[in-house]
């Protein structure tokens, strides 16, 4: 079974791994955000694709779920003696991919090819795309000025009220190669619990994304990351709060309707059903909260079913 699966950071690579598990992982592809990629000291950051990759590997810090488990932080030390920005945590071994990724982009590789090099070289079968070859950047808006995401989320620790979300240069950007034809050939297509305005909202934004995903409703399943009004994991909650959105599974089901047939919640909000098959989508009712690595494996599986 050819499955897709579309993911933004830590919440989305933790059902990764419980699909790699339950499926054959060569048979997995994994089309994943990058505006949260940011250039510093001269290095292109891929946060989310590093961080599908390490999670996938079962090299992360367990604890932050991004980065490297048992890493330093020596080079940064140094970067900050020298007065650079040193606000995002970049690991010495961590900084290891970022220098390989920027020589291969530098040399002419595309960002799909060097992804590839560089889960291959971490022996992550499942297979990882970028949503987009080309640049796009979330940037967010707070009461005063555009900024770019990593500054609201990691230097500012997301505590500015969020005004607006758009997506630089998502416009001009085409799908990676090989993106249209995994959601094309897909027997199922897996939304995974990412922040559904961060996380999935720059892959929608990606021209030809969206349309692809809305022939394949009926094969399309998507999992809620807010349960009980909450985000599992990052600002999510706040953030649909603070730009007007419903803040609950019902909510966020409201964003899928036009791309997710079915739609994930966790028991606990078993209550809201009725609001979301309203939307015309079938609610798959499961435990959502991903703790232990069978809880990850169990919720893929019941999503595969
Ligand atoms: N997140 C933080 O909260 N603080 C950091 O300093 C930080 C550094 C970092 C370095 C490499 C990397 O791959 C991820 C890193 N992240 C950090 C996580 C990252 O900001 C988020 O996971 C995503 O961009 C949101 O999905």
């Amino acid at each position: 079974m050819k499955i897709v699966a579309l993911a933004g950071g830590v919440g989305g690579a933790k059902l990764l791994v419980g699909l790699a598990q339950a499926m054959n992982p060569s048979h997995l592809t994994a089309i994943v955000n990058t505006g949260d990629d940011i250039a510093l000291h001269g290095l292109h950051v891929s946060p989310d694709l590093d961080t599908a990759t390490y999670t996938l590997a079962g090299a992360v810090n367990r604890k932050t779920g991004w980065g490297l488990a048992g890493e330093s932080f020596r080079a940064l030390e140094l970067l900050k003696r020298y007065r650079r920005e040193g606000w995002f945590n970049l690991g010495d071994r961590d900084l290891g991919t970022h220098i390989h990724r920027t020589a291969l982009l530098r040399s002419g590789a595309s960002l799909a090819q060097v992804t590839d090099a560089i889960r291959r070289a971490w022996r992550v079968r499942v297979r990882i795309l970028p949503m987009s070859d080309q640049r796009v950047t979330t940037m967010i808006r707070t009461r005063d000025r555009w900024m770019h995401f990593q500054e609201y989320f990691v230097r500012l620790r997301t505590k500015p009220v969020v005004a607006g979300i758009r997506f630089d240069g998502a416009r001009a950007a085409r799908p990676a190669p090989g993106v249209l034809a995994a959601i094309a050939g897909a027997e199922r297509i897996i939304i995974c619990p990412s922040n559904p305005l961060i996380s999935i909202g720059p892959i929608l934004a990606v021209p030809g994304i969206r349309n692809a995903l809305r022939t394949r409703r009926d094969d399309t399943v998507a999992v809620s990351p807010i349960v009980g009004g909450k985000s599992l994991k990052g600002p999510s909650d706040r953030m649909m709060r603070q730009l007007g959105y419903d803040c609950s599974a019902a909510g966020v089901a409201q964003l899928y309707a036009d791309i997710a047939g079915a739609f994930a919640i966790d028991r606990s909000d078993a209550r809201q059903a009725r609001k979301i098959e309203a939307l015309g989508m079938r609610v798959i009712v499961a435990n959502t909260v991903m703790r232990t690595p069978r809880d990850k494996v169990r919720l893929a599986r019941e999503l595969l079913a």
